[in-house]
């Protein structure tokens, strides 16, 4: 086995060259290369068929197989692949395509973005709205000083994920298309999410109707199981990271920027908690081992706060939020109908292992909340939500903070004291463009 990451494994059957019968075999995604194998163990692979430029990837039709994708490299040959499942297919050529793309993008730098407007700000840096000069298309750039990331395992972190998350696209995640660093920062270019974020939707209507709610926590739960089968916990839901796509759909944003663990988010040695503790988990205020069904826990607190408008443990002292979040009452108001009451309920359980979901993501998607889904449905984008953003053009920042979007746009300098102290190599994974570029003001 190479030492590359796999990018994504499963069993797909596959049609023969010459012989045009099926074969099931175990595919591998590593690095730019998909290989497949006799079976799940196999040493040697049968054949490779590599991800490079040129080669493209797209829905078939055969006769006797359903969800069949083809890959072509041109003036060679294609390759006839068969899923289990029409999200399976898909999937797989989504990976494809984006290992392809990432492999076209390299030599991305600053100097091939204008900057249009500052859209957010974290704890770490920025995000400013950008245009790429040459094709025109705006993004979402989000910057983080390398000063900031406060230690080694926290960068390898923001490190490794974000090579998964280079390649992996979903429905309602923000992808990450490009990604490079100057000196001094880590930037990552995202997509464009124009229609603001779901709190300033909660805090203009109050509270949102069950249907709504219903929609948005499918999405949501959607992306959640897409995150925890690779193996990344999300930690961080709250209605600021939970961005509206022009249709009205969701898109989480921020994960695999910066994991922060309790510590971190406690900025250090004091006990100042420098976020929004209304959503964590008791075990990360206990400070104790956890599983992906924290992200359950947030996914209670966040259907809570939908249909009633406030989060369920709420204290302006964060100290206070923490005592209510381990041990107050769980108080659900009369409007709240049954099956929401039930479900929001279940995953507010303080023990993890009788929380909704810590069986699997399926207990949570037969609750009665969610009877009248079609899953596969939400996947599509086939209801339409109630609530459709106001965007006049593709730069529209009509729905982000004006305390943002009315900032000066610029590349902020970052001060000398602190580029010296930053080890550069510890950034190797990520693309570097030079020592002086990227800094000061690039307003062209
Ligand atoms: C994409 N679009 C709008 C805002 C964003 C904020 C953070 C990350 C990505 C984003």
């Amino acid at each position: 086995m190479s030492k590359e990451q796999i990018i994504k494994q499963g069993f797909l059957v596959k049609q023969g060259n010459l012989v045009k019968n099926w074969k099931k075999r175990w595919f591998v995604i590593s690095g730019s290369i998909l290989s497949y194998y006799k079976s799940k163990n196999g040493k040697f692979p049968k054949g490779l068929i590599p991800l490079t430029h040129g080669i493209t990837v797209e829905h078939a039709k055969k006769r006797r197989k359903k969800w069949v994708f083809a890959i072509t490299i041109p003036q060679q040959r294609t390759f006839y692949i068969s899923a289990e499942s029409e999200e399976e297919r898909d999937e797989w050529v989504r990976v494809i395509q984006n290992t392809v793309k990432v492999l076209k993008t390299d030599k991305v730098s600053l100097k091939n973005f204008q900057l249009i407007s500052v859209i957010g700000r974290g704890t770490y840096g920025k995000v400013m709205l950008v245009k790429k000069k040459d094709t025109k298309e705006v993004y979402a750039m989000k910057s983080l000083q390398k000063g900031m990331l406060a230690d080694h395992q926290q960068i390898s972190h923001t490190m490794s994920e974000r090579n998964v998350l280079m390649r992996v696209e979903h429905p309602f995640l923000v992808g990450l298309q490009y990604s490079f660093q100057s000196a001094e920062k880590l930037y990552m270019v995202l997509d464009y999410v124009p229609g603001g974020e779901l709190f300033t939707r909660i805090s203009d209507e109050g509270r949102l109707s069950n249907k709504s709610t219903q929609l948005y926590a499918a999405e949501i739960l959607l992306a959640l199981d897409h995150l925890h089968k690779m193996d990344v916990i999300y930690r961080d839901l709250k209605p600021e990271n939970i961005l509206l796509d022009k249709g009205g759909h969701i898109k989480i944003t921020d994960f695999g920027l910066v994991k922060t663990d309790l510590n971190k988010k406690f900025g250090g040695k004091t006990n100042t908690f420098c976020g929004t503790p209304e959503y964590l988990a008791p075990e990360i205020i206990l400070d104790i081992p956890y599983n992906e069904t924290i992200d359950w826990w947030s996914l209670g607190i966040l259907l809570y706060e939908m249909l009633v408008g406030t989060p369920p443990y709420y204290s302006e002292d964060h100290e206070e939020t923490f005592e209510l979040i381990l041990r107050a009452k769980l108080k659900i108001p009369f409007y709240v109908e049954d099956d929401a009451r039930d479900l929001i309920s279940s995953l507010l359980n303080r023990n993890p292992e009788k929380r909704l979901g810590i069986k699997g993501v399926e207990e949570i998607k037969q609750h009665s909340f969610f009877s009248d889904l079609d899953w596969q449905k939400v996947y599509n984008k086939e209801y339409k939500p109630e609530f459709i953003p106001t965007i006049e053009d593709i730069t529209d920042v009509g729905n982000f903070d004006e305390e943002f979007t009315e900032e000066k746009v610029e590349d902020s300098l970052v001060q000398v004291s602190v580029i010296g102290k930053v080890d550069q190599k510890v950034f190797e994974g990520f693309t570097y463009i030079g020592k002086i570029e990227g800094i000061g003001v690039m307003n062209d």
